[in-house]
């Protein structure tokens, strides 16, 4: 049975990658967790030894309970900070999972292979398509819904777990972190770019 006060370790790469909105989710609940960072030898290692349930992270550990699925887990984040990151209308909550799984699901799975991807010139090629297809749809929807909504956040004025995790794939692609992502593609889309502005503006994540 769950405690008032669950012990929970949160394990992933030591990256930002699909974790850290999960990692800022807990820090925004005030809840404490510990942050198992792994390289890729202890990444290897756990999935040998079947310790990754569907062979992937993030693991959520909560009581020793091990749980897989980032937008599970920044739900239950959510709850833990009392509900306002995570909306309690039907509607507005389906507008936020439908965004979080926009970018936490279809656009990072997109993107996976070219991460792998070890041959630049491969890599800069499954970029543009990625840019061209995934990403481009991706936005396109995203933008419409901020701008539904007048901005800066999906919702409007208050941060959603939807925000967090689309300001900080926005964050990447603007940081020049993508090869073969210009930044100025974004220029399209100024509605996530003042997402991702408003974010990092955030008393809550700024300060
Ligand atoms: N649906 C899962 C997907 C998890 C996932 O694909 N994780 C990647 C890292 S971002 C992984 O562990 N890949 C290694 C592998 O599959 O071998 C989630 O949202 O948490």
């Amino acid at each position: 049975m769950p405690t008032a006060s669950p012990q929970i370790a949160l394990t992933y790469f030591n990256a930002p990658g699909r974790a850290e909105s999960v990692r800022v989710a807990l820090r925004l609940a005030g809840q404490p967790f510990e942050d198992r960072r792994l390289n890729y030898a202890d990444f290897g290692a756990l999935k040998a030894q079947g310790a990754l349930p569907l062979g992937s992270v993030p693991l959520l550990e909560v009581d020793g309970l091990v749980l897989t699925q980032t937008a599970a887990m920044l739900r239950y984040a959510a709850r833990l900070g009392g509900g306002e990151l995570y909306p309690s209308d039907p509607l507005q909550a389906l507008i936020v999972d439908s965004a979080l799984d926009t970018f936490n699901d279809t656009l990072s799975n997109a993107l996976l292979p070219s991460l792998y991807e070890r041959d630049m010139e491969k890599k800069l090629a499954m970029r543009v398509d990625f840019a061209a297809g995934p990403l481009a749809r991706a936005c396109a929807y995203v933008e419409g819904l901020i701008a539904r909504s007048g901005g800066p956040f999906l919702l409007g004025s208050s941060l959603s777990i939807a925000d967090i995790v689309i300001a900080l794939q926005i964050g990447q692609i603007e940081a020049g972190g993508l090869d073969g992502i210009s930044p100025s593609m974004l220029d399209a889309y100024p509605h996530l770019k003042g997402l991702a502005a408003a974010y990092r503006a955030e008393p809550r994540i700024a300060g």
